[in-house]
């Protein structure tokens, strides 16, 4: 008798030759409504579905395949007597091979004004259902997902070799695909719900590409992305010059995007490893970034830079005067390429940028599991301000003071950041103790911390950072307070004469 093979699928390509061949290597087709149409059309013979189960396709589709004349075809283990026997009573004549591919979900959640009923009817329950019986059952079944491997599978069948061993391979390859099928459908439901936090948390990712190595040379790694994420991201960005994106730049290039998210006039950051190095604010781009690049010109060499707003000839010209790891930017006009393709080695990352990294859920690795938590979007307004000293903070000042906020919240806990006209100036990152970050930040800063205002991610525990600032002439500061001795701090900015205003936010960032 000659071998059965059930064909339904969603993605019809290459599929008449595969069947083609499948009949060559012995086999009958059986099919479902589109696929048998597809296929019929293509000359090949093939049987309805309906003819096996005898029971027509029905509710529009949404039972064609679901029937035991199917799944005991798939199930039956025939080394087992019982299966075999059972078969034989209830009619029903083995499967040997399944060829389905999905209703194609994530395509349809990604359509432009989808319903949700289109999206509801694209949840295939048929063919995962078909997919999970003929996995379960390999050594008896061969079955096949992907079209990518139809080519695979007749090689094998001509050379006699679709043994237990490939189709196992065959078989891990469906598991992996019906699950993150269902881990996006489970995706959707989640966000449909408003489920944040829910007991189990399924998550699925999809690989963009594998990396040259991780964060050292002897670490292995690859970049996923989150494949239900509709808004243009790192993972989409379009890479216009240069060498492979490596791990660090790409944490580097998301610690820039998160920043620039701040900003709606015309910015620029620089990064290294993480923390700003240089912020500026300008009426053009290339004043933004004539300020991001003196806020700490030693710094940002081999850096990152990232840019809210096309790149044009003369930011290009000051940014190919120095040696940057990758240029992001929504766009960059003929001439700036022009300019910087001459670097050989700089990455150039065309992305429009979004607030897509400050809506998703923030994951870290710990022994054992994930932490998982909201991004940190907390934002504050001057009308949140509480001024706690005598003197006000002036006009100018409270601008200061608000641009030194936002870009603090950005830059690795303890920290402490400077600014003045629209630009860091000092930025001290991830230190153990308060002051210590302090006297990075002022030392930096050098001549340009006087008349300059100061903001601290979290309270002061003491006074000293206080100190310090009006030491090194900072005649503002901007803290979250919260402190038991807040007082000892207030009090040393009034005897000194400079202003403290608090948040009532904090910002850690570890
Ligand atoms: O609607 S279903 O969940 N119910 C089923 O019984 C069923 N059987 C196969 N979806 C079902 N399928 C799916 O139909 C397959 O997974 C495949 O994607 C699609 C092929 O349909 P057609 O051959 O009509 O184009």
């Amino acid at each position: 008798m000659s071998k059965r093979a059930l064909i339904s699928v969603s993605d019809k390509s290459n599929l008449t030759a595969f069947a083609k061949g499948l009949i060559e290597a012995g086999y009958e087709i059986i099919s479902t409504g589109g696929t048998l149409s597809t296929l019929v059309n293509g000359g090949i013979e093939a049987k309805p579905v309906d003819d096996v189960t005898g029971f027509p396709e029905i509710m529009d589709g949404r039972v064609k395949t679901l029937h035991p004349l199917v799944h005991g075809g798939l199930l039956a283990k025939r080394s087992n007597p019982d299966h075999m026997k059972q078969m034989e009573e209830n009619n029903i004549s083995p499967i040997d091979m399944v060829v389905v591919n999905l209703y194609p979900f994530k395509q349809t959640i990604e359509k432009q004004g989808v319903s949700n009923e289109e999206i509801i009817e694209n949840i295939d329950i048929g063919g995962p259902t078909m997919l999970r019986s003929a996995a379960k059952n390999f050594e008896d079944v061969a079955v096949v997902v992907d079209p990518a491997d139809y080519d695979k599978v007749l090689q094998a069948l001509q050379s006699d070799q679709l043994d237990a061993e490939i189709r196992k391979q065959l078989a891990a390859k469906v598991f992996r695909h019906t699950a993150n099928y269902d881990a996006m459908i489970a995706n959707y439901f989640m966000t449909e719900t408003n489920e944040e936090f829910p007991e189990t948390y399924t998550i699925t990712y999809e690989k963009v590409q594998d990396l040259r190595y991780g964060e050292n040379p002897h670490q292995q790694a690859a970049f996923y992305r989150n494949p239900i994420n509709k808004s243009t991201s790192l993972a989409t960005a379009k890479q216009l010059h240069g060498k492979e994106l490596s791990y660090n730049n790409i944490q580097d290039a998301n610690a820039a995007l998160e920043i620039l998210a701040e900003y709606n006039e015309p910015a620029a950051v620089a990064v290294k490893h993480m923390n700003p190095c240089g912020i500026g604010v300008a009426e053009t781009i290339e004043g933004a970034f004539s300020r991001a690049y003196d806020a700490d010109p030693i710094s940002i060499f081999g850096g990152i830079v990232a840019c809210n707003r096309e790149i044009d000839y003369a930011t290009a010209v000051k940014l190919s005067e120095i040696f940057l790891e990758i240029v992001i930017a929504p766009g960059f006009n003929a001439d700036a390429m022009e300019i910087l393709t001459r670097k050989k080695n700089i990455r150039l990352l065309e992305l429009e940028l979004t607030n897509e990294s400050t809506a998703m859920k923030k994951l870290t690795t710990v022994s054992g599991g994930v932490l998982i938590q909201n991004s940190d979007n907390g934002n504050i307004s001057i009308d949140d301000l509480k001024v706690v000293t005598k003197r006000q903070p002036s006009e100018e000042e409270l601008d200061n003071l608000l641009f030194a906020w936002k870009a603090v919240k950005h830059v690795k806990s303890n920290a402490i950041l400077l600014a003045k006209d629209n630009q860091t100036i000092g930025v001290g990152a991830g230190q153990m103790n308060r002051i210590g970050a302090a006297n990075i930040a002022i030392e930096q800063a050098g001549t340009k911390a006087e008349g300059s205002v100061m903001a601290s991610d979290a309270f002061f525990p003491m006074p000293d950072t206080v100190q310090a600032a009006v030491k090194a002439g900072i005649t503002a500061i901007i803290q979250p307070g919260g402190s038991k001795r807040d007082q000892d701090s207030i009090d040393v900015c009034d005897e000194h004469g400079i202003t403290m205003v608090y948040t009532g936010m904090r910002h850690f960032k570890h």
